[in-house]
């Protein structure tokens, strides 16, 4: 069974995930409630969703959950709220972002299956900043196969405004999930803010 994080990891207190070969932290309550909602409301009213599809066992199908980029020099920019956001976090984790990856999970149905970020490529060890709006949702990560890490998977309830930050060699050694729960009825909003190259940020 996945290892569940104590109760005190609440109370806005970041806490360690993964602290061996990657670096992962977890932070409750990184935007406040106002902010968290309206950034939901402006990205439920503006921006265009696509059913991605990909091969499985010789048959194309379509991915569990519906996706969006959003970013600078691209067809849907920052919104204010977002662009808000996204200073907040590059204050906070020191690294600049130029777009971010949106994930719309319509209900408990969608999800997202076991996956490093930028697998195998040159950016792998490129921060990840992942923010969590809407019902509450389990973030899972465990060791890749060949990592030779013996950890447990390790579970995390990510709610609204949460912010889970992943860097270091995480890409290289970890990899995540969100586990389909189909007791789940709300709608949960996820977006990444990535880099496609690597900068650092001045403040
Ligand atoms: O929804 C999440 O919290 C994770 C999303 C994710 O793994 C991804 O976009 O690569």
């Amino acid at each position: 069974m996945p290892r569940q994080l104590p109760l005190f990891a609440s109370a806005k207190n970041p806490t360690i995930l993964v602290g061996d070969r990657g670096d992962v932290t977890y932070i409750p309550e990184f935007l406040d409630r106002a902010t968290a909602d309206t950034l939901v409301e402006e990205l439920q009213s503006d921006t265009q969703w696509q059913a991605d599809s990909r091969m499985m066992y010789g048959k194309r199908v379509l991915v569990p959950r519906e996706t969006a980029s959003r970013g600078d020099r691209m067809r849907q920019p920052w919104t204010p709220t977002l662009e808000v956001v996204r200073k907040m976090i590059e204050r906070h984790t020191r690294t600049a972002y130029d777009y971010c990856f949106l994930n719309l999970y319509r209900d408990g149905r969608d999800a997202v299956a076991w996956h490093g970020d930028r697998d195998g490529t040159r950016d792998a060890r490129l921060v990840v900043a992942s923010l969590s709006l809407g019902t509450t949702r389990q973030f899972q990560l465990r060791p890749k196969k060949d990592s030779g890490l013996l950890y447990n998977p390790i579970s995390v309830d990510v709610n609204h405004g949460d912010l889970v930050i992943m860097a270091g060699d995480t890409q290289l050694y970890w990899e995540h999930r969100v586990p389909r729960d189909p007791r789940i009825t709300g709608e949960r909003l996820n977006v990444t803010f990535r880099q496609h190259t690597a900068r650092t940020s001045a403040n």
